[in-house]
Formats: structure tokens, C-alpha cells, sequence
């Protein structure tokens, strides 16, 4: 790995200073398993959180206390014991959920094929009583059991204070007001999104709070875009791209996630797409920024991912497909993603092009035309089934609707055949559909760019609005309408529920919104 110093010193100095905010439990709940309910639980109230607070606790009790929101932050709480002195230590399990099922299943019964180490539990050790705990994680809850695994024959827990400080490095005094005449439900749409956003934002775009905690650059892109329109910080962003370009893997690619602790370091996984979208999130923070040195000192790093990108292309143009490489694009196991990174990689070219003209490099936008004019002109020739009238993957000729999604945000058809080719779709939709709000942002995208404004609204309608429905605090991670459970990992348990990729309401509502005329 090539690191450029200078770059993760600059990312290093724009480390932002949190925001704080203090919040309190509102209520004591309990899990009630209910297979009408999301993922077939729901949250019952069973008490004022005040009266918690004259409640005691023997060994085998527990409360669940809801704190009204989803939270990301530092807990602390305070104990006593009721009764004799304590002649034992008192031990304590908490568990925090984001959902109720995290709070309503049995961890250890997880079998899921992520680290179980994600999963939000303690068991805490107390030797002196009365005591204030302060917490050293970082958590990301909306519910908090405590259970007391046990304390004595003579003395009872009585918990006399919790309270968590939440932390955010978005400042949301700089969100503008809606457009008037928003919709209410759009409206609401949009304060889930926001909220999504703001608890990603920390000292870098995390993907989700909970799980990875971590600047992956997929979930980037997306966030910096929703950003522009609301935070509008451009610190940060900016940040996450001189991390990324600081610490390339050795062929020069960017990598697909960084860690920040103990110090930076990119991790050793490779993503074909997420790669090209540094060209694609520079643009944006240029477009949004007109920051024009920062454009200049990260514009090699950005043509070299292009670079790396039309190297897959073969000798008719077309992407490789082949089992050595992972491209993302959706957690979608039946997919076949060769048309999707054809597209992407046009799409990608299409924004490093502007991007060389700003940056003065005459050389790098005749060489970008070039390849951009081979791979669309592949696409339509080899990738394009002309009798069906849709775009096919890999050896199987896979009809999928991300293929037609990213083929269309490419600009590979003219608008009028792109909104066509979506009426087929819609007549006959094809049997790989979408798992993840990143995926469908970009399908909704896709309707936008197409002229299917209306469709577009109800799309974004129908699902994020399902996830309202379905008790969203903060929009999720996996979402699949018809299957509430799906998670790639193994257990919905380990599914994150406020994930970067899934703010975009906010960006869609505050760029396309307008009043019907
Ligand atoms: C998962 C996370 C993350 C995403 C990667 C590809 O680990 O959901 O957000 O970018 O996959």
C-alpha cells in the first residue's frame, strides 16, 4: 500500500468535533412477540420511566426502558441497593436494540455468519454500591434491557438513573426548511432521513452505527449527496475522500472501506464499483463545493480508478465477468453484476470527464471520451437484447432490474427509450428484483433520469413509506417488502436499522419535489 502521507495528515486535521445532546428513557416496554408486527415483534408500554426509578430489582429481573428515539452515544446509569448492605457484587446483563427483535430474540441463539461481536450486550461487574456507571462503548439504541443476572439473598438493585449522550458530527442547524407544501407524508419521510444521516455522521460518514461503524465509499456517495442538500458540511466529506485517496491498495485501487482507529488504514477489501465511485463522490463534492484544489490534488487518484476500471474491459468492451473479482452493487445473491459494472463504469466516466476538464487535464477527457464512446457502444452491441428490449448479464443473459437500473443512470439509452424500456418492466418485471435501499435509491434515480417522475414518488412512497409503516425510527440497511425478515448475513438480528445508503428520501424530496402545477 502506497500511503500518501500528506493526504491522511490533511484527513486527520478535518476530524470534526462532536455535538452532544443528552436524552432520557420516556417509558418501560416489553417485547411482545406478534406475527403481525415487523419481523414479529412489537413494543408494549408497561410503565412511566419514573416509576422505574422506585422500582427494585432481585436476581432474574429486568427491565426494558425505551428512549423514545434512535440514539447513538455514551450511556451511563446510576445503582443502588434496596435492603441489607450488599454482601455481593451486583451483576448486571444489558442488552440495546435498535429494534425490538434485538431485544425480543435470544442473542446466543444467533447463527448468522458476521461476528456475533456485534451484537449490543454487556455483563457488568458492580463491587461498591451505590453506584454511577458510565459505559466506555459507543452504543446505537433505541431500547436498553437491564436484567439482573444477580445481586444477593439480601440486597435488591435499584436503578436510579440512566441517560445516554448522543453524538453527532452533523450540525443540524444548517438544514434548510422544506419547500413549501411538502407533504406531510413526505415530510416525515424526510425527518427519518435526516435523523438516518445525522447518527451515520460521526468523525467519518459511517455505514451504520451499529454495524460496520465504519467509511465504506458506496454509502459515501450517497451520504454526501444527501448531505449537500441538508447538513451541507463539506468538512468531512471532505475528510473521507483525502482518507480514501491517501491509502490506496497496492494496485492503486481504492479500497472499499477505511478504518480510523488506531490509526488510519484501509482494509484489504476490493470492490470493482466502489472504486470507480471516487471519481463519482469527487464530482459531487466538487459540484457541490467548487473546491477547487482539493479537486486538483485528488483528480490522479480519481483518473487512476478510472483507469484501473476500463482495464477489465475485453476486447469488445465489455466487463469481464469472471469469479475473481467482487463487484457490489446490491446484497443480492442471484445477481449477475457484469451489465450493472458496465454501467457503472460509464457512469463513472461520464463524471470523470468533467472532472479532467476541471481540472485543466486535456490529455485524461480525450482518453475518457474515448473509453466512455467503446463501453456504451459495447453495451448496446453485446449487453442489449434487442427482441426483448432489455439489457442481459453475464454468460446466462440475466435479466435483472439493477442491469436496467445502472444502464439507464449511465445514459446508455436516450430518456424516452429508458422510460420505455420501464413500462416493459413494469408490464413484466424481472424475476431479480432489489434487496437493499441502496439498490432501490438508485432504481428511483434511475425513474427520475428517465422523465417517470410520478412513478418515481410512488416507488420512493411504497417502500421507504412501507418502512415507516413498518416502525422505522431511522431508515434500515436490508428492506425487502415481501420478505421483512431477509438479511444476507444469516439473522436479522445482526442487520443494521440506521444505515448511510438509506437516507436518500431527504435528497430526492429537497432536488425533485415540486408543487403539482
Ligand atoms: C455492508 C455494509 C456497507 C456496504 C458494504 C458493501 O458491509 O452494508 O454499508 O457498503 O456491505
Amino acid at each position: 500500500m502506497q500511503i500518501q502521507k500528506a493526504f491522511v495528515t490533511k484527513a486527520e486535521r478535518l476530524t470534526p468535533a462532536l455535538f452532544e445532546f443528552e436524552t432520557l428513557p420516556t417509558a418501560a416496554v416489553e417485547a411482545i412477540a406478534d406475527e403481525q408486527a415487523f419481523q414479529g415483534w412489537r413494543m408494549k408500554k408497561t410503565d412511566d420511566y419514573e416509576n422505574v426509578l422506585h422500582r427494585s430489582f432481585g436476581k432474574g429481573e429486568s427491565v426494558t426502558l425505551d428512549f423514545g428515539d434512535h440514539l447513538v452515544g455514551y450511556v451511563s446509569f446510576a445503582v443502588e441497593a434496596v435492603g441489607s448492605p450488599p454482601d455481593a457484587p451486583l451483576k448486571l446483563k444489558l442488552v440495546f436494540g435498535e429494534m425490538p427483535c434485538e431485544i425480543g430474540e435470544n442473542f446466543a441463539d444467533y447463527d448468522g455468519w458476521l461476528s456475533s461481536a456485534w451484537l449490543q450486550e454487556e455483563t457488568i461487574f458492580i463491587d461498591v454500591l451505590p453506584a454511577v456507571v458510565r459505559l466506555p462503548r459507543r452504543y446505537c439504541f433505541r431500547y436498553l434491557k437491564a436484567t439482573v443476572v444477580d445481586a444477593s439473598r439480601k440486597y435488591k438493585a435499584r436503578f436510579t438513573d440512566f441517560r445516554c449522550r448522543t453524538v453527532t458530527s452533523a450540525d443540524v442547524s444548517n438544514v434548510p426548511p422544506l419547500p413549501d407544501g411538502v407533504p406531510e407524508d413526505l415530510a416525515a419521510m424526510d425527518r427519518v432521513a435526516i435523523k438516518t444521516l445525522r447518527d451515520c455522521m460521526q468523525t467519518v460518514y459511517e455505514d451504520g452505527p451499529k454495524r460496520d461503524r465504519r467509511l465504506w465509499i458506496g454509502d459515501l456517495r450517497l451520504q454526501a449527496q444527501a448531505n449537500y442538500a441538508t447538513f451541507r458540511d463539506r468538512d468531512v466529506v471532505k475528510r473521507c475522500l483525502y482518507l480514501f485517496g491517501g491509502m490506496p491498495l497496492e494496485s492503486g485501487a481504492v479500497g472499499a472501506c477505511v478504518f480510523e482507529k488506531p490509526q488510519p488504514h484501509v482494509d484489504d477489501t476490493w470492490l470493482y464499483d466502489y472504486s470507480l465511485f471516487f471519481a463519482a463522490t469527487l464530482y459531487d463534492y466538487y459540484e457541490a463545493t467548487g473546491d477547487k484544489e482539493t479537486l486538483e490534488e485528488l483528480w490522479p487518484v480519481a483518473l487512476r480508478q478510472l483507469r484501473l476500471g476500463a482495464e477489465r474491459l475485453d476486447e469488445r468492451g465489455v466487463v469481464k465477468d469472471d469469479p475473481s473479482w467482487w463487484c457490489f452493487i446490491d446484497w443480492q445473491g442471484d445477481l449477475n453484476k457484469q451489465a450493472s459494472a458496465q454501467a457503472v463504469l460509464i457512469y463513472c466516466l461520464k463524471r470523470g470527464r468533467a472532472l479532467a476538464e476541471a481540472a485543466g487535464d486535456a490529455e485524461a477527457a480525450a482518453w475518457i471520451e474515448g473509453e466512455t464512446n467503446r463501453a456504451a457502444e459495447a453495451a448496446l452491441a453485446h449487453l442489449w437484447d434487442a427482441e426483448r428490449g432489455v439489457f442481459v448479464s453475464g454468460d446466462a443473459a440475466q435479466v435483472s432490474w439493477a442491469s436496467q437500473v445502472w444502464m439507464t443512470l449511465a445514459g446508455v439509452l436516450e430518456a424516452p427509450e429508458a422510460s420505455a424500456l420501464f413500462d416493459r418492466l413494469h408490464a413484466n418485471p424481472p424475476a431479480i428484483g432489489m434487496n437493499t435501499p441502496y439498490m432501490f435509491h438508485h432504481y428511483v434515480e434511475a425513474l427520475f433520469a428517465c422523465g417517470q417522475a410520478e412513478r418515481a414518488w410512488e416507488e420512493l412512497r411504497a417502500y421507504w413509506g412501507e418502512m415507516l409503516r413498518d416502525g422505522a425510527d431511522t431508515f434500515w440497511e436490508l428492506y425487502n417488502p415481501k420478505d421483512k425478515r431477509f438479511s444476507p448475513y444469516g439473522s436479522n438480528l445482526i442487520n443494521s436499522y440506521c444505515h448511510a445508503w438509506s437516507c436518500t428520501p431527504t435528497y430526492f424530496i429537497r432536488k425533485y419535489w415540486k408543487p403539482a402545477a
